[in-house]
């Protein structure tokens, strides 16, 4: 019997992969023709030919995705959670998930959302309910020294409500949350890699947030019905203190972000340099842009008070918009323009480009980052003067990873496939080489592949060893599970000239973005420090019921099994604080705390402090009980909370 799963080819009618892009294609409407045409050097079979034959399975070697019981990954990875609004931590090359990590939306297992901690991180309203519950995560990047991670942080945005979290990379949690004001849809997030006028500065100190819809600005009920004065605005947030440090007022929309080595450019792709509001006037331009930002000459037109702000808040606003920035000399922006509704914007690990992807182009642009310089300098006409290649690749491009040798690998949603294609060959075609090929490789995924990266993929480490592809469709590769697929993330192995499928692996939707490094950038702390915490009850003796008129604040701490109080008594309609303290120093051993009937439950790690803020509304007897085996004693791990009526 075979062990793949059977398809009736009645519901399908044909090739699931000629399918999709049949579907995929006809909802592109007309503008999308050129995509027709077979690209320049791509294999016959390439464009859209029947169910590929699965890729043999890799064998052995150091390259296998099989870990031996009790053997450690290599490389972490950490990827967005679409809008389950997480952050997933991974290990590679098993792709086995180590951790969740909650900063957008609650997460019932650890208690985010529940305790103060959480919620002041989260932001609430008035009454102290949580602001927002629902969150979309798409792009997550590290912070950067030198031109590699660095290990301190990683951000990520939230597309729906504009939020941009960060998390630490030394506890793998979310410490600050900020949200941009005046924009929707926030989309791409880069981090600088190094200050574009202070070479001491060589690690991450800005975030970079480009936002895609736009929207009247402020957008407080007028010009609701004049969509030519609706705007878009790109962010940046600081590193450290995750306040908003300036935006720019641009022509268009933000899509993707990124970031030159050298810290002076920052670049969105435009999808939508028609300011269109339906989808038909989005593709209605043949072209649209890249669009670079001068970090330094922002930052001096902010200090010489030339901004303006909008609404109630405070940020500078200085203005990008075309018409404002047509003299090189003095221009805070660029507009490189590119084929129709380019998706990715990513950044050569050799510091040299910029490279995006068509979507309804079946093109590839580099953009060559020092001819944007010289533009900006007055020693180049006309900025298009960066484009160094236009070539061909394949359908519906999306996002491009690099492996350190000078080969990019872009994802190609319509095709189902990853083409391998060489970034310098492309340049030499582009110049007039018929001869130079190209186009490396290609490799059948499944299917429609969205986001792409390999091994430290976007740092001058890209050290080309591992690949994983973010597939937004899994069709008939798991057992079927009803009609929610889940999504399937593949690695592949890019060590050698051919790409070599590894693995498939379900996954709950929808990543988009995810980075991948070597295991020794973090150094993940087991326990927590006391200090970290202002509440701490350090002492076991410290603990007790503290009465301030209809306010009560209970201290405890738990020390396996038990926690310090083994009682605690209360009144009806008090106003409780509860603070605990885990005083057990061991690694791995995790506490939790649940209260029935009050819809409370966290768990507290190794010397880690948490509260619940809660109204006793209701009298009776509460077993509060520790929900994370911990101990033999476990199940008697308990306290009473005794509410009087
Ligand atoms: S977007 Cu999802 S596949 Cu948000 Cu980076 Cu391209
Ligand atoms: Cu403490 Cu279970
Ligand atoms: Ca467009």
């Amino acid at each position: 019997m075979s062990n793949k799963r059977e398809v009736n080819p009645e519901t399908v009618g044909m090739g699931r992969r000629r399918f999709i892009n049949t579907a995929a294609l006809a909802g592109l409407t007309v503008g999308v023709a050129a995509c027709n045409d077979k690209p320049a050097n791509a294999p016959a079979a390439a464009a859209s030919g029947p169910v590929a034959a699965p890729a043999a399975a890799h064998s052995g070697g150091a390259n296998a995705t099989h870990l031996k019981p009790g053997e450690l990954d290599t490389y972490y990875g950490l990827w967005s959670g679409g809008h389950n609004g997480d952050v997933r931590v991974l290990g590679l090359p098993s792709g086995r998930e180590l951790l969740r990590i909650p900063c957008f939306v609650p997460d019932a297992l650890v208690g985010w959302g529940i305790t103060n901690e959480s919620k002041a991180v989260m932001g609430t309203k008035p009454d102290g309910s949580l602001r927002y519950t629902v969150a979309d995560t798409h792009h997550l990047h590290g912070s950067y020294k030198d031109g590699n991670y660095d290990g301190r942080y990683a951000w990520v945005n939230d597309k729906i409500n504009s939020r941009i979290a960060r998390i630490r990379l030394d506890y793998f949690i979310c410490d600050k949350i900020t949200e941009l004001p005046n924009v929707q849809g926030f989309h791409g997030i880069f981090p600088d890699k190094r200050d574009p006028v202070d070479p001491a500065i060589n690690y991450t100190t800005r975030v970079f947030c480009g936002a895609e819809f736009a929207i009247p600005l402020p957008n407080d009920g007028k010009d609701v019905n004049a969509p030519e004065k609706y705007r878009s605005m790109f962010s940046c947030v600081d590193a450290e203190t995750m306040e908003m440090r300036w935006q720019v007022l641009i022509d268009g929309n933000c899509d993707l972000t990124a970031t030159s080595y050298d810290g002076k450019l920052a670049a969105t792709n435009q999808y939508n340099v028609e300011n269109g509001v339906h989808y038909e006037d989005m593709m209605s331009a043949e072209r649209d842009a890249c669009l670079f930002f001068n970090i330094a000459r922002i930052e001096e037109a902010v200090k010489a008070g030339k901004f303006k702000t909008v609404g109630s808040s405070k940020v500078p606003v200085v203005d990008g918009t075309r018409e404002a920035n047509k003299d090189p000399k003095t221009a805070l922006t660029a507009y490189v323009s590119v084929p129709k509704n380019p998706h990715g914007v990513n950044a050569s690990p050799d510091q040299k480009y910029f490279i995006c992807a068509g979507k309804l182009s079946p093109t590839a642009t580099v953009i060559e980052l020092a001819k944007v310089l010289d533009w900006f300098d007055g020693k180049m006409e006309k900025v298009d003067g960066a484009i160094v290649a236009e070539v061909e690749i394949g359908l519906g491009p999306l996002h491009t990873a690099f492996d350190g040798r000078g080969n990019a690998y872009t994802t190609l949603f319509l095709d189902s496939q990853v083409v391998k294609w060489n970034v310098e060959a492309a340049i030499k075609f582009h110049a007039g080489d018929k001869n130079a090929k190209y186009v490396v490789d290609r490799l059948d995924v499944h299917y429609q592949p969205g986001h792409i990266n390999a091994t430290h993929s976007e740092t001058v480490a890209a050290d080309g060893k591992y690949l994983a592809v973010g597939c937004k469709f899994s069709k008939d590769r798991f057992l079927p599970v009803g009609p929610f697929h889940p999504e399937n993330e593949q690695l592949v192995d890019i060590s050698g000239d051919k790409m070599v499928l590894m693995a498939d692996h379900p996954v709950r939707g929808e990543p988009h973005d995810f980075i991948i490094f070597k295991r020794d950038i973090v150094k993940p702390k087991q326990v927590y420090d006391l200090n970290e915490f202002p509440l701490a009850v350090k002492d076991t003796k410290e603990s007790g019921v503290f009465r301030n008129g209809k306010k009560v604040t209970v201290k405890l701490t738990s020390q396996a099994p038990a926690f310090s109080l083994r009682e605690f008594t209360v009144k009806k309609g008090d106003e409780v604080t509860l603070i605990l303290t885990n005083l057990d120093k061991i690694e791995d051993l995790t506490h939790g705390f649940a209260v029935p009937k009050y819809n409370i439950q966290f768990v507290i790690n190794p010397l880690e402090t948490k509260s619940v803020t809660f109204i006793a509304d209701k009298p009776g007897v509460f077993w509060a009980y520790c929900s994370t085996f911990c101990h033999a004693l476990h199940l008697e791990m308990r306290t009473r909370m005794i509410v009087e009526a």
